[in-house]
């Protein structure tokens, strides 16, 4: 991809939907001129800060995948264009995670590095979230951690990470940023930049015995931007968590870390027979415990039923706005109780729509 100039269709597509939404830029005919020139002479062309804030903001928006874009107005936009080296990138996005966490008052936010140009590849960042949990094989075949990320812990341990001395279940793996200069470089993250959350429960004392935990904010960090026919590889976002993303299926799903069983088991339940429902009883009071354990730690985060109705009052308003909301069911509806949830009742538009964010095939986990 480097190596093609940019699609002209592309970028007049998008200078003229940026003009049309925010009229106080002026008429679009003398920008996508000299846009087009720019990219006559370079193969390429340089956002203004304000398109480039506009296109972030606008592929949130367009993702279908989201159930939080109600408030895709108020994506903060770091422009970190000038940053294409593999320490640069990696100290930035310690930054964005504490300016993101804000102690608990998750600011959503998105930090552009380096576009890709002809002949000059960007940036890219392997892990598929800034903090992802290391996955250790254990000789009996059952895995410490996520077993999500075995494969990758597995390569960084081969390029020289070293695990802490007592593994444990929520090792922070480092982060790996990408360079044609420097091919793949390892960064241990900042303790002071992690912020985590203890969960305990708000009934049942032997949760905390679990000694589980997971991390306050989701920066998701190998997704490419594409704004106009511009390709920004790096550019890791972040919201604050939806309950159910963590306590259905990060600790939940049975190829992650699989709590389900052992919690009802904790609880009493009759395990002998699917029909009394023990796994619907444990689930409901994994994601209690989530809940109301980001809250009492002051870390903002929401619940399905609450965002499923916001969901659709943002559908209505971009309904209003003259723009259709594309949508894909089977993300938008929670992975809990989903017919409870407004949400489930009607079906969505799917037709793709630009800016977007795209997750090359390529992309590491
Ligand atoms: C996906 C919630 C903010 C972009 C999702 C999912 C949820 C969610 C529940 C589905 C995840 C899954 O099933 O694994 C939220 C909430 C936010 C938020 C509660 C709070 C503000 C954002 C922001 C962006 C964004 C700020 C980008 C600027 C996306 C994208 C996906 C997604 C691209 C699809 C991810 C994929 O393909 O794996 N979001 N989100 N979201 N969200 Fe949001
Ligand atoms: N399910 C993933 C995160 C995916 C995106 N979710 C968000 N995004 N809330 C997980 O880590 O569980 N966001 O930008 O807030």
């Amino acid at each position: 991809v480097a190596s093609t100039e940019v699609d002209r269709g592309e970028a007049e597509e998008f200078l003229r939907l940026f003009h049309a939404e925010n009229p106080e830029a002026g008429p679009v005919e003398a920008r996508l001129e000299a846009v087009l020139r720019e990219i006559d002479a370079t193969g390429t062309y340089w956002h203004t800060a304000e398109e480039l804030a506009f296109g972030a903001r606008v592929a949130w928006r367009n993702n279908a995948r989201c159930i939080g874009r109600l408030y895709w107005r108020s994506l903060q936009v770091r422009d970190l264009r000038t940053v294409g080296d593999a320490e640069g990138v990696a100290t930035h996005c310690f930054g964005h995670l504490r300016a993101a966490g804000n102690g608990g008052k998750i600011r959503p936010m998105i930090s552009v590095f380096a576009p890709e140009a002809p002949g000059r590849p960007a940036p890219r960042i392997w892990n598929e979230q800034l903090i992802r949990y290391a996955g250790y094989e254990l000789p009996d075949g059952r895995v410490l951690g996520d077993p999500r990320y075995v494969e990758l812990t597995r390569e960084l341990v081969r390029r020289g990470w070293r695990p802490p001395l007592a593994r444990g279940a929520f090792d922070v793996l480092p982060l790996v940023v990408e360079t044609a200069a420097e091919g793949p470089r390892m960064f241990p993250l900042p303790a002071e930049a992690v912020h985590e959350v203890e969960l305990e429960h708000p009934e049942l004392p032997w949760f905390r015995d679990l000694r589980l935990r997971w991390h306050a904010v989701p920066v998701i960090s190998n997704s490419r931007l594409v704004i106009g026919g511009v390709s920004y590889p790096t550019a890791p976002f972040n919201g604050w968590y939806m309950g159910t993303e963590i306590g259905a299926r990060n600790l939940g799903d049975k190829d992650r870390y699989d709590l389900v069983p052992e919690v009802a088991r904790r609880m009493g339940l009759d395990t002998s027979r699917e029909a009394t429902l023990w796994r619907d009883r444990a689930l409901v009071e994994l994601n209690r415990a989530v809940l109301h354990s980001y809250q009492a730690a002051g870390v903002a985060i929401t619940d399905h039923h609450t965002e499923s109705v916001r969901f659709l009052t943002h559908v209505e308003r971009e309904e209003r706005a003259g723009r259709s909301c594309p949508a894909d069911w089977s993300w938008i509806v929670p992975p809990m109780s989903g017919s409870q949830t407004p949400v489930f009742h009607r079906y969505y538009d799917t037709a793709e729509q630009r800016p977007a964010f795209v997750t090359d095939p390529d992309a590491a986990q």
